[in-house]
Order: C-alpha cells, then sequence, then structure tokens
C-alpha cells in the first residue's frame, strides 16, 4: 500500500489575525513552486479557522481543529463541537494531543469520543498518542503506545477515515527527538497494532510523526518507513520553515 503524504500544521494557541499573513505566504510558495506531495493541513486556533479555510482553499491548504468536544451541541460552556468545526470548512480535527491530555486530563476513553464524534461530523480525527520520557527511559514506551492506541481508536475507524499522530511528549517543544532507530521501530510497532486491529484496513491508515519536526530533520524523518507525514507546532508557525519541511517528503 502506497498512502500520499500529509504534513499538518498544529498552530496551538499562537495566532492572531496577523498569522494569517504566514498563510498568505504559505499559500503564495504553495501555488508558484513545485506542488507539493503531501496533503497540506493547517490547524489555527478556532477563532481564525474560518480564514484559514477561505484564504487556504485556492492554494489546496486544508483546515482542522485542535480539539471537539464529544457531544454534537448543548450546555458547554467555551468547547466547540465536531459538527461546528465542520461547518466552519474544517475537514480534520486533532484530538488527544498530549498538551490536553496533561491540561484538561483527557483520558484515551474520552479522546475515543472525540474521535468518534469528529467522524460523525464526517471529520477525519488526527488522534495523537505519545510516551512521557520516564516511560521511554523505563522501556514502556511501546507498552503505552499500544495502550492509547487500543483505547483511544474508536471502531469506526474501521469504515472511516483516522489518522495517527505519535508524540514522544518529551521530543514536543523542546528541540529533542528520538533516533531515526527509535522512530522506525515505534512507527512499525504502532503499524503492526493497526493491522492487528483493523486487517486490511490497517496498512492504509496515515501515521504522522509529530515532535521538534524542523526544517532541518524533517527530510531524514519523513523517509523513515511508516512514517506518513508529520504534525508540525512550532516549525509551523513560519510559512518558509512549514513549506521546507512540506517539500521535504
Ligand atoms: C508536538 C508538535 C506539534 P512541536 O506537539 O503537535 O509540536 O513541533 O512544537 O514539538
Amino acid at each position: 500500500t502506497t498512502i500520499s503524504p500529509l504534513i499538518a500544521g498544529n498552530w496551538k494557541m499562537n495566532g492572531l489575525r496577523g498569522s494569517l499573513d504566514e498563510l498568505t505566504a504559505l499559500a503564495g510558495m504553495l501555488t508558484t513552486g513545485e506542488a507539493p506531495r503531501a496533503l497540506v493541513v493547517i490547524c489555527p486556533p478556532a477563532t481564525i479557522l474560518s480564514e484559514v479555510v477561505h484564504q487556504g482553499a485556492t492554494a489546496g491548504i486544508l483546515a482542522g481543529g485542535q480539539d471537539c468536544h464529544t457531544e454534537s451541541h448543548g450546555a458547554h460552556t467555551g468547547d466547540i463541537s465536531a459538527g461546528m468545526l465542520a461547518d466552519a470548512g474544517a475537514q480534520y480535527v486533532i484530538v488527544g494531543h498530549s498538551e490536553r491530555r496533561a491540561d484538561h486530563g483527557e483520558t484515551d476513553a474520552q479522546v475515543c469520543a472525540k474521535a468518534e464524534a469528529a467522524i460523525g461530523a464526517g471529520l477525519k480525527p488526527i488522534i495523537c498518542v505519545g510516551e512521557t520520557e520516564s516511560q521511554r527511559d523505563s522501556g514502556d514506551a511501546e507498552n503505552v503506545v499500544a495502550a492509547q492506541l487500543a483505547g483511544s481508536i474508536p471502531e469506526a475507524a474501521s469504515q472511516h477515515e483516522v489518522i495517527i499522530a505519535y508524540e514522544p511528549i518529551w521530543a514536543i517543544g523542546t528541540g529533542r527527538t528520538p533516533t531515526i532507530e527509535d522512530i522506525s521501530s515505534m512507527h512499525a510497532a504502532i503499524r503492526e497494532k493497526l493491522t492487528a486491529r483493523f486487517a486490511e484496513k490497517g496498512p492504509s491508515i496515515r501515521i504522522l510523526y509529530g515532535g521538534s519536526l524542523k526544517p532541518q530533520n524533517a527530510r531524514e524523518i519523513l523517509a523513515v518507513e511508516n512514517v506518513n507525514g508529520g504534525l508540525v507546532g512550532g516549525a509551523s508557525l513560519l510559512a518558509k520553515d512549514f513549506y521546507t519541511i512540506i517539500s521535504a517528503v
């Protein structure tokens, strides 16, 4: 199975209206340069999501949310439903990012319910998993990730598109990345789990790498087998850097 790569930018809690200048710059690079091999997705703060949808469209840039609620609507002050993201033009949504698991105590079961809600609203969930530094040091990384996969991916993934993002927590925003061998063996282990659970669908599920993906390391990391693209935080904020990463696949 050949999987077309996908590069998603996670702007996190960064992005005012002025940041749309970076989007304009990226759109310019994508339309004047050679057509990218990768699908390009930007997940901005919800306040500027619809601008990203509209301004990105001409350059083929797709948009995603950074989180969604498990319910479709109701009395949940401050939350956004998957249907609302879809209504604003999003096609993707990140669920279970480690920052949400940490800041909001999100469990695998909640992440699973969010992914299910996303699918129900016609979105493709980007389901994040990844171990802490101490879990890696004690040799538990693969078991931790296997448990997160088992708990966070809804059964509906057998019929609908989902994307997995492996983000070792100790590599997020730190400038440190796992070795190529570690990335390769973790992604192979994830592929094995996906294939064990989803049979013929397993080999076609994208597995993104995330955590300090940068212009300097993108080419090497994105070339690893079973790395089907990346989830990029800090380096997605500058058009020039993000474009370099997109062009590295
Ligand atoms: C991991 C990643 C994007 P960064 O959170 O999701 O962030 O690239 O800044 O490490």
